[in-house]
């Protein structure tokens, strides 16, 4: 056996308490090199005769990738903690692994050999919000998405969809428009709506903040807010507003205060300031987003500074009830600063869901402490370079699923924010270079996944833009001018994904990934339903052997309703290019 590939640490995704009495155990070894694990377990305080009592249970390979298979267990260990290790089998050879090391048998004299999980403590759980599970995000650009008063549209804004937008200019979008097309995302089976910010700032995209307290006159004011989330809980749908803490804007009023009174400001430690007096070229001599002058960083580790925007936070919930929370720029943010913002807004509403924007591996904010999501960009990255990019194959894509899956605990995955575009990225339809048939399969794929999925405006009538700001464009309203046809795909998906908790909650296992015709199959699976989806990521017709024992069972077509009795040996699906199928399993 490959020894150095062996990993295991009693942390994080390899060991975690899935709720108040379960621990999920996961093994990682060379990928095929291990035919059979088992996890030893037990008590640490159980003895005999001056012997350890462990028991064993087997292990379950959940997945592959390039590298590496992974191993699971669930555990309800009776008294709380944990103590355990791993016997692994290969061919002959059979090896125990534990903290101190290899063994060939396991040893007894003592429970400091195993790796330890001392006590499951419901205060140290991983607890998301339940409903996020349920829930299908839709996210809204304001400025872009409808304009629904046009006597407070900003000066100069252009004619709704009359042009491309530029880094500057306004088009009159506000919350009202949100208000006046909720019937549509209602239609859409939408149940939750993301807003990028809406405080009083310049910039069209408003993450340059003047004024936390504020709402921006041109996207209305807090009636306007009030309204907007009151219809939206009357409709089923949950609102999520973004916070931008990291930063403010030029024009926040204690920024102006120390660039009018330098050293002597009281503000001058709310902000990282490297030398008076202040300047911006050729670079800020000031800590701020990027380069941008406009977005000096805050000082978050200020008790004023800290004080303030938690005040903010719980303001916008206790005011106006607000479901959410998305954290601009988290991960430059302290930790310190997050545990206390997840205490307080907690206290103020225990289910808000806490959702931090960060692209990479982010598990020291998902220990419990921070946050209950992050943006899974690393989801959206494998899904566009498979499915729109057609960069990767099926089974280093089916890897790369694995890998994102097993990079987190199962409770994270089922939060996770799994989005496929955002108003930072470039259109769904444009990466897949117009093809509305790879949109769909994009679609299929992230309404078949577990986890929170998130459209962005205008993604499901196939608007398209490249990057940042062109995938800002006005939503195009004109039914004529919409994609009705993938549009009724995604009202489709969402439909079936609310019928069906497997695929809203199951398990995900990729049964068939082949590269030479770039098919696809996985399985969704909660215990009580199963539901394969089938998938051609070609542009030739495909013929798919579906490598499960359907015998005696009955298929059922969930996209035609059309059931059928499996029958043969050897089943096949057959699909045109780009095509897919689902069947629910019965
Ligand atoms: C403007 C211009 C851009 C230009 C940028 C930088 O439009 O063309 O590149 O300035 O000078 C907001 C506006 C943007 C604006 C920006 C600055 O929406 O239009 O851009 O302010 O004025 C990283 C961060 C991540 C951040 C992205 C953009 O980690 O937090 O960059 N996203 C948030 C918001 C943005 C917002 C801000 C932050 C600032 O969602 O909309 O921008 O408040 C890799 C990296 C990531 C990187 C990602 C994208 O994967 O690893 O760390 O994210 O690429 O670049």
């Amino acid at each position: 056996m490959r020894k150095e590939a062996i990993h295991h640490r009693p942390t994080d995704n390899f060991a975690y308490a899935y709720d108040g009495e379960t621990l999920h155990l996961r093994l990682r070894t060379k990928k095929g090199d291990v035919d059979k694990v088992e996890l030893l377990h037990g008590d640490p305080y159980e003895w005999r005769n001056g012997a350890w009592q462990f028991q064993t249970m087997p292990m379950r390979k959940t997945g592959s990738d390039e590298l590496f298979d992974y191993w699971f267990a669930e555990v309800k260990p009776p008294y709380r903690r944990l103590r355990y290790g791993f016997m692994l089998h290969s061919g002959e050879e059979k090896l125990i692994y534990t903290e101190k090391g290899f063994y060939v048998e396991a040893p007894i004299d003592d429970t400091a050999y195993y790796f330890c999980f001392p006590f499951v403590h419901r205060g140290d759980l991983f607890e998301a919000p339940d409903w996020v599970k349920d829930t299908v995000w839709y996210q809204i650009f304001p400025e872009r998405f409808a304009n629904g008063n046009p006597a407070i549209s900003p000066e100069g804004a252009r004619p709704w969809g009359s042009e491309d937008p530029t880094p500057t200019s306004f088009f009159g979008g506000d919350l009202q428009g949100i208000i006046d097309h909720l019937d549509y995302l209602v239609d859409l089976g939408v149940t939750g709506i993301y807003l990028t910010p809406i405080f009083r700032a310049p910039s069209n995209h408003k993450y340059d903040t003047a004024d936390y307290f504020e709402i921006d006159p041109h996207f209305g004011d807090k009636e306007t807010l009030k309204t907007l989330v009151q219809r939206c809980h009357e409709k089923g749908i949950r609102v999520m507003l973004d916070a931008v803490f990291n930063h403010c804007g030029y024009e926040f009023a204690p920024f102006q205060d120390v660039l009018k009174n330098g050293e002597s400001s009281t503000y001058k430690d709310w902000f990282h300031i490297r030398e008076f007096p202040l300047q911006t070229e050729p670079r800020p001599n000031y800590d701020t987003f990027a380069f941008v002058p406009q977005m000096p960083k805050l000082n978050t580790a200020h008790p004023e500074v800290k004080r303030y925007l938690l005040d903010v936070a719980t303001y916008w919930i206790r005011e106006f009830d607000i479901d959410g929370w998305r954290l601009d720029v988290a991960n430059e943010i302290d930790h310190e600063f997050w545990r206390e913002f997840r205490r307080v807004v907690k206290a103020q509403k225990p289910d808000i869901y806490i959702l931090g924007e960060i692209w990479h591996d982010a598990m020291p904010w998902l220990r419990g402490d921070q946050f209950d999501a992050v943006m899974n960009y690393p989801f959206t990255d494998g899904a566009l370079r498979f499915f729109a990019k057609e960069e990767m194959g099926a089974r280093q894509f089916a890897d790369r699923m694995v890998r994102v899956l097993h990079s987190y605990p199962n409770n994270v995955n089922e939060a996770a924010f799994n989005l496929l575009g955002s108003h930072d990225t470039p259109r769904i339809l444009t990466v897949c270079g117009g093809d509305v048939r790879k949109a769909k399969l994009l679609f299929l794929f992230q309404l078949t996944f577990t986890g929170s999925p998130c459209i962005y405006y205008g993604d499901e009538i196939g608007m398209t833009g490249g990057n940042d700001p062109e995938c800002r464009k006005c939503m195009v309203w004109d039914p004529e001018q919409q994609n009705k046809e993938l549009r009724q795909h995604v009202k489709q998906l969402i439909a079936l994904r609310k019928q069906h908790q497997a695929l809203r909650r199951g398990e995900i296992t990729f049964l068939h990934a082949d590269d030479e015709t770039n098919s696809l199959i996985y399985e969704k699976t909660d215990g009580n339903e199963t539901v394969l989806v089938i998938i051609n990521r070609s542009g030739e017709k495909a013929d798919i052997p579906i490598p499960l024992d359907v015998r005696g069972k009955w298929l059922v077509n969930l996209l035609t309703g059309e059931r059928f009795a499996a029958e043969a040996e050897t089943l096949c699906a057959v699909l045109p290019p780009y095509g897919f199928v689902l069947y629910a399993v019965e």
